[in-house]
This record gives C-alpha cells, sequence and structure tokens, in this order.
C-alpha cells in the first residue's frame, strides 16, 4: 500500500522513522504521488546556516494541474468548492471540478491578456468569494506569484504590501459583504494605489453592485474580460523552485514579512498533510473557517484540499451572523464531514447560550480541528464535548505562515489525544527544545525554545527581496536550526504543548512563566469567556503578572473582589502561588489581530503604565477596545 496514507500508529511510527533516518527515500516516496512534468533529479539541498533550501531539484510541474487536470475526467462533476454566501437566503453555489478548470483557464487567459506572466506578482484583495479561489489558481497555472492581502486591511496595510513586491495587476471587487456591514473594496484600493507605481491593471470583480470609480486604462470588470478569452490554458511549466506565492506576515515589530514559498516543496508538503490530517475519505466535504488570506486558507481551504480532489466550502460570513448558530447550520447543511477553525472563534461561540449548537444536526462530523493559538482546556473541553459529541478526535494543529503547512498534529483516530497538546510531530519533522544556554533540551518534561532540527519541503524559502532579514529572525538564536518563536512544553510521552510566544514568556522572581497555562487556569472559571496575560514590571519580584479578563454574557450581577479571589485561586491551585495575578481588570473584549490571535504587545504597554504609542495596529480587528482599555487599566 502507498505510504502517503496513514492508517495506523505502527504505520505513523514506521513513516517518521523512515523520515528522520532516510529523509531523501521518504520524501521521494511522497513527491511520487504527484504529476510531474518533468521529473526531478535531487530530492532536497540545503543549508540551515544560509537559509538556503531547496527541494525536488530539477523537476517541473504546475500546481493547478495536481488540482485541476490530473482529477479530470473522473472527478469532472464533482464539487470541488461550495460557496456560502453571507446571506443565508441568497443561493449558495456548488463548483464541479470541471467547471472550475474552467474559469481558471479563462481568468488565466485574461492575466495573460493583461500583460502578466511567469514571475510577475498580481495582489489579490477580495472577499471570499469564488474569485478569490480562481484568482490564486489562475496566478499559479500561468506561474505568476500571488500575493493576497487579507480583504479587512486598510489602504495604507495594502499599499504597502502592494508595494514592498511591486505588484503589477491588483484582483478586487466593487465591496464584500461581512455580516450586516458592506466594506467599499474598490474604494480601499484607489486609495492604495494613488502610492504604488507599480501597478498597471486592476481587474473588479462584481458583489456588492454598489457605485464605484473606475478609472479608464486601470480598471477592468472582469465579467467583461472574461468575455473575450478562451476557457483552456495549458499549465505553465514551472521549475520546482519558482515561487508560487508571497504572503505577509506581521510580526511584533517592523514591517510585514513576505514570506516566499516555492511551487514544488509546498505542493507535495501540504497535499500529505491534507490526507493525514484530516483523514480525507472521497465523499467528506471538508470546511476549514480561516480566510484565503491567511496561510491556513491558502493550504487548507484552497491547496490542501484541490490537491487531493476534496470537496471544500469557501464561507464568505462571520460565526454571529445572522446569529451565533451560523458556524452549526453551515455544518448541517452541507453534511460538513472535517470542521477545522480557531480557538478564537471557539471561545467566542462557548459564551453564547448551548441552544444555538442545540437546534443543528451535526452528525455528519467526523474530525474537528484547532489552529491559530494554543486551545485552552475549557475551550478544548467544550468544542469536543458540545461539536465532537465526544466522538470526533480534536486535531490540534500547530504551524505557521512560515511552514506552509502543519508540523504537529495528532493523527485522528491514530494519534492517542491529549488536551491542549498538539501532541506528536508529523513524519518529516523533527522538533527540538532549546534552553536558555542555547543547548539541546534532550530530556522529557521540559520546556523549551521550539525549534526545528531538519527542513521539510514547504519551509519558507526567503522574505521578498531581504534573505538576511530571513536568516536574522529564523536562523541566528540557535545556529544550524530553525526557530519558530513559540516555546513549548514536552511531556512524558513526547507529547508537545505550545505555550505561546517566548517574547510573551514572563519572568516573575526568577521564573519562567509562558502565558497559555495560566490564561487556561483563568479560563476555567465558569464566568470567564477570555483572558490573555502581560507582565509588568514590579519591584521586587522583577516583574508581576496583569490579568485582562472577558466575561461570558448574562452572568448578572457579581462582586468583583470575591471574582478577582476565585480567579487566583484557580491559578494558584493550577500552576502555582507564584503564577497569582496582581492586576485584574475586566474588558468587554480585547485586542485581537484579524486572524484572531491577542496582540499581547498592546496590553503589555497598557500594564506598563506606557500609553504614548502602540506601534503598528493595522491589523488589529477591534481597534477601538484598545481606549477602552487604556481608559480603565488599573
Ligand atoms: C497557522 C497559523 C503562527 C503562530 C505560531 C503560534 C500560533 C498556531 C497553534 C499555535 C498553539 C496551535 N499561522 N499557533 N497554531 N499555538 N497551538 N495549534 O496560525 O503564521 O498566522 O501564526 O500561531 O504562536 O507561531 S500564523
Amino acid at each position: 500500500m502507498s505510504i502517503f496514507t496513514i492508517n495506523s500508529f505502527d504505520q505513523y511510527k514506521e513513516s517518521y522513522t523512515c523520515s528522520v533516518e532516510n529523509p531523501t527515500l521518504f520524501w521521494d516516496q511522497i513527491a511520487q504521488h504527484y504529476t510531474w512534468f518533468k521529473p526531478y533529479t535531487e530530492v532536497s539541498r540545503f543549508s540551515m546556516e544560509d537559509a538556503d533550501f531547496s527541494w525536488f531539484n530539477g523537476g517541473e510541474t504546475n500546481i493547478t494541474f495536481n488540482c485541476l487536470d490530473r482529477h479530470l475526467p473522473e472527478l469532472s462533476d464533482k464539487t470541488a468548492i461550495v460557496f456560502e454566501p453571507n446571506d443565508p437566503s441568497e443561493p449558495h453555489q456548488e463548483i464541479t471540478y470541471g467547471e472550475l478548470a474552467k474559469r481558471v483557464a479563462e481568468l488565466a487567459n485574461v492575466l495573460l491578456k493583461k500583460g502578466v506572466g511567469k514571475g510577475d506578482r498580481v495582489c489579490i484583495y477580495l472577499p471570499m468569494i469564488p474569485e478569490l479561489a480562481i484568482s490564486l489558481l489562475a496566478c499559479a497555472r500561468i506561474g505568476a506569484i500571488h500575493s493576497v492581502v487579507f480583504a479587512g486591511f486598510s489602504a495604507g496595510a495594502l499599499a504597502s504590501r502592494i508595494d514592498d513586491c511591486s505588484c503589477k495587476m491588483v484582483i478586487t471587487s466593487d465591496g464584500g459583504y461581512r455580516g450586516n456591514k458592506t466594506i467599499d473594496l474598490k474604494a480601499i484600493v484607489d486609495e492604495a494605489l494613488v502610492q504604488c507605481p507599480t501597478v498597471e491593471t486592476v481587474l473588479v470583480v462584481e458583489r456588492t453592485k454598489e457605485q464605484i470609480n473606475m478609472t479608464e486604462g486601470r480598471d477592468f470588470w472582469l465579467k467583461n474580460e472574461l468575455s473575450t478569452v478562451l476557457s483552456e490554458c495549458p499549465a505553465e511549466s514551472m521549475q520546482s523552485e519558482d515561487p508560487l506565492f508571497i504572503l505577509y506576515t506581521s510580526g511584533s515589530t517592523g514591517k510585514p514579512k513576505g514570506m516566499m514559498h516555492s511551487t514544488g516543496g509546498y505542493m507535495v508538503y501540504v497535499g500529505y498533510t491534507f490526507q493525514n490530517v484530516f483523514q480525507y475519505q472521497p465523499s467528506d466535504v471538508f470546511w476549514c473557517t480561516a480566510d484565503i488570506g491567511w496561510i491556513t486558507g491558502h493550504s487548507y481551504i484552497l491547496y490542501g484540499p484541490l490537491l487531493n480532489g476534496a470537496t471544500t466550502v469557501l464561507f464568505e460570513g462571520i460565526p454571529s451572523y445572522p446569529d451565533f448558530g451560523r458556524f452549526w447550520s453551515v455544518i448541517e447543511k452541507y453534511k460538513v464531514t472535517q470542521f477545522y477553525t480557531a480557538p478564537t472563534a471557539i471561545r467566542s461561540l462557548a459564551k453564547e447560550p448551548l441552544s444555538w449548537v442545540e437546534k443543528h444536526n451535526l452528525s455528519s462530523l467526523k474530525i474537528i480541528g484547532s489552529v491559530g493559538e494554543p486551545i485552552n482546556d475549557e475551550a478544548w473541553q467544550w468544542y469536543f464535548e458540545n461539536i465532537g459529541k465526544s466522538t470526533c478526535p480534536i486535531v490540534d494543529t500547530w504551524w505557521q505562515t512560515e511552514t506552509g503547512g502543519i508540523l504537529i498534529s495528532p493523527i485522528p483516530g491514530i494519534t492517542k489525544l491529549k488536551p491542549t497538546y498538539a501532541t506528536l510531530p508529523l513524519p518529516g519533522i523533527q522538533p527540538i527544545l532549546m534552553n536558555a544556554e542555547k543547548e539541546l533540551i534532550d530530556k522529557n518534561e521540559t520546556d523549551g525554545s521550539l525549534c526545528i532540527k531538519f527542513p521539510w519541503p514547504s519551509i519558507a524559502r526567503t522574505i521578498w527581496g531581504d534573505h538576511q532579514r530571513y536568516k536574522d529572525t529564523y536562523f541566528t538564536a540557535f545556529p544550524g536550526y530553525y526557530f519558530t518563536g513559540d516555546g513549548a512544553w514536552r511531556d512524558e510521552d513526547g507529547y508537545y504543548r505550545i505555550t505561546g510566544r517566548v517574547d510573551d514568556v514572563i519572568i516573575v522572581s526568577g521564573h519562567n512563566l509562558g502565558t497559555a497555562p495560566i490564561e487556561d487556569a483563568i479560563n476555567e472559571h465558569q464566568f470567564v469567556a477570555e483572558s490573555a496575560i502581560v507582565g509588568f514590571p514590579h519591584d521586587i519580584k522583577g516583574n508581576a503578572l496583569y490579568g485582562f479578563v472577558t466575561l461570558k454574557d448574562g452572568i448578572g450581577d457579581f462582586d468583583e473582589n470575591q471574582l478577582k479571589k476565585e480567579i487566583n485561586q484557580y491559578v494558584s491551585d493550577q500552576i502555582g502561588p507564584i503564577a497569582k495575578l496582581d492586576k485584574i481588570q475586566f474588558t468587554s473584549g480585547l485586542p485581537k489581530t484579524r486572524s484572531g490571535k491577542i496582540m499581547r504587545r498592546i496590553l503589555r504597554k497598557i500594564a506598563e503604565g506606557d500609553f504614548s504609542s502602540f506601534g503598528d495596529i493595522s491589523t488589529l480587528l477591534n481597534p477601538e477596545i484598545v481606549d477602552e482599555i487604556k481608559n480603565q487599566a488599573l
């Protein structure tokens, strides 16, 4: 049997051992699963010191051939994409593999006609509509490099991303829907383009039919252009190392980093991990609730599912519209079998009455997943019991924009689960923990900085235009290893639990405290919805802990001081008295990035009493909360 699909724990161990002892053999076998126009002559070549990686050298392929053509004609009538619009009363769409192939070819021909070719950068700034998926694939079809910018970013954030990689074209829409709001995307693009001299053409998808400005000679309605082209477009033969896309990720400091991924390695790794982490079967309906504007959407809404001939749900809306039952109603509507979302969404829905869940039939679900942040125990249990009905395994998948695909995750039904643990590395992934002295820690039951010892096919190749920064950020802190920036705990079985970003570790009286376990303890309290811990300077302890806590809806009157005491009791019981909070501030929300991660750096400044400047908050979803928190700071 093919080793591509992991069917048992023994097979997992066998694959894992092979991947470590003979990575060339292992990845060669996995890569054989795909269609190569020209076979590769070398599996990989790399230097950790120079942050230089290449995979499947000499090989030529096209990821869209592997996503589309390879499945035709058998799957031409199978649904590739189910589009669920923001407004549930608007008809949904089911796009078959045959139709998707045609629409991708047509858009690819429009790109070619407008002078976009291999290696050119195309910025995609679209809501979660089918044209978004089609745009990425159309770029890949002709070898253009896509750079998707989440359609919630401001004109300034968009302009800097367009400029950084000098895009020749922007694909956008008149507007977009999100809950009961409409966003004037084209107006934002117009504002951004004042600062973007490299953009020659703007293609505009019609979505909201709102009045917009069209600049003569630059802006074109996509539907008019599509009527002028052929429905066939051969897949460009790409070198394995040719860039596939750039995706910007904002660190806590400095300008966003344009992480660049290349064709062959990304394809091989993402298809392999989709198959195994979600134990994909041909009749499944897979739903990842991320936006394609994030790496999770690139890898597990679009490329991973299509590489496996799967049906993938593309959801335009938000979890709270028209009501808090939306996710559960979509699962019921399409009989979703794998559901993949983020802890922030789980916590926000767990705050609401359970009746929203109970109204819907979720019996189609087989596997449920989590990604983006550590999932605390409270949220894990809620998700497991109420959504997974205590039968669906939870895959807590740890990975990054930089890693291209999932690195640490259970294989559902195969790896024994442990709540809040991402568990074990996937085949090909060699995690290690490093201590403060930069030594490798061999033993279990220890925490440290999480690094990866050996490259895997979908590791980012560079930061666009700044290889030095790539090296400095990921390959210098621990020479010879890839440094993830995350801290982790490894238990007695070798399972990994991600404890948060190491920048967020707080040293209290000489003890290193990760944020995740403390927040986990606080969230156990029945009144608490979410929490975030930061440190602030303290004369005696060096640092003390400051907690920002949001409460569940509808808890009525309560005694604040009593509740603070109870919260500290939970922390003391679970972590120890050392982790008790000096200050607890109740707030109606936490500052979050648009991808749902808590922006602790803002909270840290507030806790330190420094309200002068919060740096770049353009990626913040709810900037209004910053003032509220600041005004009520303790
Ligand atoms: C996929 C994604 C990456 C950072 C990463 C972690 C955190 C992601 C988990 C997680 C704990 C998880 N890419 N993170 N997944 N922490 N458990 N399962 O999120 O580039 O946007 O973020 O997200 O800190 O370094 S990302």
